[in-house]
């Protein structure tokens, strides 16, 4: 693939602990090599479970120019296609989300059963088998609930993330779960400058004082207690804090000790106390949904967070689940989906109110859209140049080695 040469020498370009080169920021052929190889080579976090809770719920994932359906069969499995037709190839999911008994195309009406085998095809010769013809599938594993894709053919492996993470999130059973909001809202940034932006909490004093008001400052790159060297955190009134919270999680089972990118692997998991008295992330700090999730029969005053290379980061808390995934639609042009996920039998109205549930992380999206815009039109001057990372900037540095490590890699399989 000669035309990704110029993609190699920008890798090279990369220094230890600062930014990348500007074309791997905004140039059209680093957008093309993100999603035509970086992207397919790696793990990507498309919705969860609750996205398609019954048989025949779909969700289409779109990255670039790929589209994948995800789709629960009869047999309560969740499966990924490519949605793209085995007959002449047209696209066959054409809205977002829905609910089918079967996926037909609508070009010619040809018809896929859930599981992806081609049930009818009119007309075809005699010596046409439809079972050569079924949709062709997608590599996908459920992670206590969220789902991810590999485009690849050979997925690198994600065991030690189930692992790791899985029983702590499946507490959550997520399941059980229903999706109350779903904001899908286009940043005017290249995705990795909203991944970035994303593993900071540098600019949150500035930038975001109601997430701030629920949330603190810690635990979002400045380090939690036990980060040792990463620790930036001077304050011994909350260390104390954290270990008698700690003390009460691990009584409830709900404890697991920070797990943050072990070597070569792209997860990240943290319980975090919530400040100032709230019992949720919502906008007031109070509950946003009065049906309690997963095993919290009070209100518990913290989350789960989890944060995964290279698109997705995901809150739990005691009544309901935030979850977020990125794609990248142009080489400046980002979309951040966020979904609300409440208890299967709360009442709109009664137990929640859709705006009070998104308010908080609704207004910290448009801040940071904000930054991750500002920081794409600076790049895009001639004055860039590449900067330092702070230290509480460390997941930063985390996810840019990350991509830059994937992207190798991934150029040296397309290159051989
Ligand atoms: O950048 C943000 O808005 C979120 C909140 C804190 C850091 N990050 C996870
Ligand atoms: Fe799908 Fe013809 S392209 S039925
Ligand atoms: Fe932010």
């Amino acid at each position: 693939m000669a035309r990704f040469e110029s993609i190699q020498a920008l890798l090279q370009q990369d220094r230890k602990g600062h930014t990348l080169p500007r074309e791997l920021y905004v140039g059209e052929d680093a957008f093309q090599f993100d999603t035509q190889v970086m992207l397919k080579s790696v793990w990507l976090y498309a919705c969860t479970a609750a996205h398609v809770k019954n048989a025949g719920d779909f969700f289409v994932f779109e990255v670039g120019h790929n589209a994948i359906i995800i789709v629960r069969g009869r047999d309560n499995e969740i499966r990924a296609f490519w949605n793209s037709c085995r007959h002449r190839g047209a696209k066959i999911c054409v809205e977002q989300r829905g609910r089918v008994p079967r996926l037909m195309c609508p070009y010619h009406q040809w018809t896929y059963g859930l599981d992806g085998k081609l049930l009818a095809a009119r007309s075809m010769a005699e010596d046409f088998d439809k079972q050569d013809h079924g949709l062709n599938p997608v590599a996908l594993e459920n992670v206590g609930g969220l789902i991810f894709i590999c485009m690849d053919d050979n997925p690198p492996s994600i065991e030690r993330v189930k692992a790791d993470i899985e029983d702590q999130i499946a507490i959550y059973d997520i399941e059980r779960l229903k999706v109350v909001v779903q904001d899908n809202y286009i940043e005017d940034a290249n995705w990795k400058l909203v991944m970035e932006n994303n593993r900071e909490c540098y600019h949150c004093d500035a930038g975001h004082p109601e997430l701030i008001s629920v949330l603190g400052t810690y635990g979002f790159g400045k380090g939690l207690p036990e980060d040792g060297e990463a620790d930036v955190v001077d304050d011994a009134a909350f260390d104390a804090m954290v270990e008698a919270k700690r003390a009460q999680w691990k009584d409830l089972g709900i404890f697991r000790e920070l797990i943050e990118f072990p070597d070569g692997w792209w997860h990240r998991m943290a319980r975090l106390p919530l400040a100032n008295g709230a019992v949720t992330q919502s906008i007031d700090g109070k509950l946003a949904c009065k049906k309690l999730i997963g095993p919290f029969t009070e209100p518990e005053s913290s989350s789960l967070s989890v944060w995964t290379q290279p698109n997705s980061w995901h809150h739990l808390c005691c009544d309901h689940v935030v979850t977020f995934s990125l794609t990248p639609v142009a080489a400046d042009k980002t979309l951040l989906r966020t979904s609300w996920l409440v208890h299967e039998d709360a009442v709109e109205g009664v137990d929640y109110d859709p705006d009070h549930i998104a308010a908080l992380w609704r207004t910290t999206n448009t801040q940071d859209g904000h930054f991750s815009m500002l920081n794409h039109q600076g790049i895009s001057s001639d004055g860039y140049q590449q900067g330092p990372y702070a230290v509480e900037e460390k997941l930063v540095e985390d996810f840019k080695d990350f991509y830059v490590d994937a992207s190798l890699k991934s150029l040296q399989r397309v290159q051989a």
